[in-house]
């Protein structure tokens, strides 16, 4: 019998939510996952992060998450902050033996995920585990891609066509909250929405980008402070800042197997709301994923007669395939929060079974050098930049 894995959550906003309902569910459905005891949430304001233990289903909450890291009783710890705090806390935990999880993107830029990545190879020397949470590498139509690309049905790949729209702050009195200031986001739509679709494209052709020529964007130049904003009327705010990220983040990309990329993440795209989408195109087939019909693949088999080829859809809800015999029967459908609890599978059952979590931290790694290369271009241009 495993030892239970007693975890230390870090944050609790949005992904906070999401990763509690994903440690919550993870025994009950995964039944072969190490069992895990929701041991302490971590965060600086008592009386919310008071709500959210209780919410979340936490046993602990403490204000001071070097606390946490630093107890015997703590085997597992998963930051879900905001992007300037992970390289501090991941090192941290990793110095003091603790399995992390630590949600994407890895780091604010390439110094700070380099150290890392560095931390990680280090500890995983002492069988210490580390993970990049990219949770759409979890859902189930984009392994089943995977499975096809990996086997040769799409043959040589020459396309990667990956786009991640939203729309929520098109309003230009939507005010400057953290994922719009770069001390804290370390950039805007790029390191938050580009960041996986990079990585999704990487996880289906298993080839790296090695150049890119790419154009930052932002739309709205200042917005109001936090907490002024109230409906007010345009400019009648009570204090106004500076947006200093990107709202778009376009860029061409070209890949070490010879496929090309084109790659658009934007927070501009009204009507779209969670809206990734990739699609691969090779010598003899392509597939197209929507994140918005996350149960569905849809692939084009290049080598049917012409008169029958076309896009099929595969609804991917099949026991058979990744994921699914856990959840539900086939045609009842999962959805976002589902990719979550594979995610937390996979890294207890790598824990358990003593093999390496992926992605890895030199995974995200990887990706904050796609990010620094864009916005190195960007900056140039669109000059044409390699990844280093
Ligand atoms: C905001 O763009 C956000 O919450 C991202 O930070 C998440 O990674 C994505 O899954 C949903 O949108």
């Amino acid at each position: 019998m495993f030892q239970k894995l007693r975890v230390a959550m870090i944050g609790y906003g949005f992904m906070g939510k999401v990763h509690s309902n994903a440690w919550r569910n993870v025994n009950r459905f995964f039944p072969d996952a190490p069992q895990i005891e929701m041991a302490v949430i971590c965060g600086r304001s008592k009386e919310a992060l008071e709500n959210a233990r209780v919410t979340f289903g936490w046993n602990e909450a403490v204000t001071d998450w070097q606390s946490a890291i630093s107890r015997k009783d703590i085997d597992i710890v998963d930051i879900c902050t905001a992007g300037d705090t992970h390289e501090e806390i991941a090192i941290a935990a990793l110095r003091a033996g603790k399995h992390v999880i630590c949600e994407k993107p890895l780091a604010n830029n390439v110094s700070e995920a380099t150290a890392m990545a560095e931390a990680a190879r280090d500890a995983s020397k002492k069988s210490v585990k580390s993970m990049v949470a990219f949770n759409y590498r979890r859902v189930p139509a984009l392994a089943v891609a995977k499975q096809f690309i990996d086997s040769g049905k799409l043959g040589t790949l020459y396309h990667v066509r990956a786009n991640y729209l939203q729309d929520w702050i098109i309003d230009p009195e939507f005010p400057l909250v953290w994922r719009l200031d770069k001390k804290v986001a370390g950039s805007g739509a790029l390191g938050d929405i580009a960041a996986h679709i990079i990585d999704a494209s990487y996880f289906l052709t298993s080839s790296k980008i090695t150049s890119v020529s790419g154009q930052l964007k932002t739309f709205i130049k200042e917005r109001p402070l936090p907490g002024t904003y109230t409906g007010l009327t345009a400019g009648a705010s009570l204090g106004r800042g500076t947006v200093t990220v990107d709202d778009t983040a376009v860029f061409t990309a070209n890949f070490e197997n010879g496929a090309i990329g084109t790659f658009e993440a934007t927070r501009f795209a009204a009507g779209r709301k969670n809206a990734m989408s990739i699609e691969v195109n090779g010598s003899k087939g392509s597939i197209y994923f929507n994140f918005e019909d996350m149960n569905e693949l849809l692939y084009h088999d290049h080598t049917d007669p012409s008169a029958e080829a076309g896009f099929r859809k595969i609804l991917t809800t099949d026991g058979a395939q990744p994921y699914i015999a856990a959840w539900w029967p086939p045609g009842h459908i999962i959805g976002y929060e589902h990719t979550f609890t594979h995610e937390i599978y996979d890294f207890l059952l790598a824990i358990k079974n003593g093999s390496n979590p992926s992605p890895s931290f030199d995974d995200g790694l990887y990706v904050q050098r796609v990010l620094d290369a864009v916005a190195v271009s960007a900056g140039n241009n669109s000059l044409l930049t390699q990844v280093k």
